[in-house]
């Protein structure tokens, strides 16, 4: 079934954003769960506002999108913001939990999957984060397989982000979206990059060099009704980047602390970020928030080059 068939009854908009639909303007969505699950107050705060700011700089119109009061909201004010950034018991809101957090009226952040939802409700084609959920390490016995990865399967958005986080087995991940018909795009790069670092040891399906081949590919995958996202990978940049070598010892310990504790379902990957950070003194949080602001950038790009006159 097409999303955008479906009743748009629940969403609501801010002005910025319902103008930015009715003008046709370049939009992009940002998700959020990793505001409210993601990263700690009040640098998420800080990292939400000024997401929205690079954007805007960029030529493009921010909607952030979460689930508040029965309503999806594409787009948020400062005191939404806020709410998600402070509120201590958000829900995290994977395409599962939709329907259920919608009817409870309860707060819930969307993840990449639930945001993409609600920008294919809204139209909206472009989507920056900092990284997919994937197959998780021993994804094959756990069946730990984000939900990100089946609604790049079926939902129109692209996600820009910095690649997949080496918690995952990035391997599998690759495999899982090439089975599912979701295109890799390197963007700048040859190599898939593994969110912390610019490298993962893993290729990309093609690389695209400028914002115009992104967006033209995206036409071309979407005016064939070859239904699905698809992936912009983009490394973090060289300046911000942690080495592979130095993150793999902590992401080792974070996994066996995620076993010994039990840590199952939608708290694996929320505990693994919060204890990489912890165990990076923090480096890992500059990273993360720096790749954010470049996937932020480049998006903005991609969705002023969908909307630009075809030559
Ligand atoms: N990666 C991050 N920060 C995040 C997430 C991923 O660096 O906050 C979030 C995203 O919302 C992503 C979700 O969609 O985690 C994946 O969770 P799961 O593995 O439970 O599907
Ligand atoms: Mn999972």
């Amino acid at each position: 079934m097409n999303p955008t068939n479906v009743n748009k009854q629940y969403l609501t908009f801010t002005d910025e954003v319902r103008e930015a639909i009715e003008q046709g303007k370049p939009i992009v969505a940002l998700e959020t769960t990793i505001i409210s699950h993601g990263m700690p107050y009040p640098q998420n705060i800080e990292m939400a506002r000024k997401v929205e700011q690079i954007i805007r700089e960029n030529g493009a119109v921010p909607a952030t999108i979460g689930i508040m009061d029965g309503k999806i909201k594409i787009g948020l004010n400062e005191q939404e913001l806020e709410a998600f950034a402070t509120t201590k018991q958000v829900e995290k809101v994977s395409r599962r939990d939709f329907p259920y957090i919608l009817s409870s009226g309860k707060i819930g952040a969307t993840t990449v999957a639930a945001t993409m939802i609600g920008a294919a409700l809204a139209g909206i084609e472009v989507f920056a984060t900092g990284g997919i959920g994937g197959v998780h390490r021993e994804g094959e016995t756990t069946m730990d397989i984000s939900a990100d990865l089946t609604e790049l399967a079926q939902t129109n958005v692209a996600v820009v982000c910095a690649g997949a986080k080496s918690i995952l087995d990035i391997g599998r991940t690759l495999e899982f979206l090439e089975t599912n018909g979701v295109p890799v795009v390197g963007y700048k790069t040859d190599e898939f990059p593994s969110f912390y670092a610019r490298e993962s040891g893993y290729g990309v399906d093609f690389r695209l060099d400028e914002p115009a081949q992104v967006a033209d590919v995206l036409l071309k995958k979407w005016e064939l009704g070859l239904n699905g996202g698809a992936v912009i990978a983009n490394p973090v940049p060289a300046e911000s980047a942690l080495e592979q070598e130095n993150i793999e010892g902590v992401i080792q310990q974070a996994l066996n602390e995620a076993k010994e504790q039990n840590v199952t379902g939608k708290k694996v990957t929320p505990f693994l970020l919060a204890r990489v950070k912890e165990l990076t003194g923090g480096r890992s949080l500059d990273t993360n928030i720096a790749l954010v602001y470049h996937n932020a950038k480049v998006a903005a790009q991609i969705a002023v080059a969908l909307k630009a006159p075809a030559q």
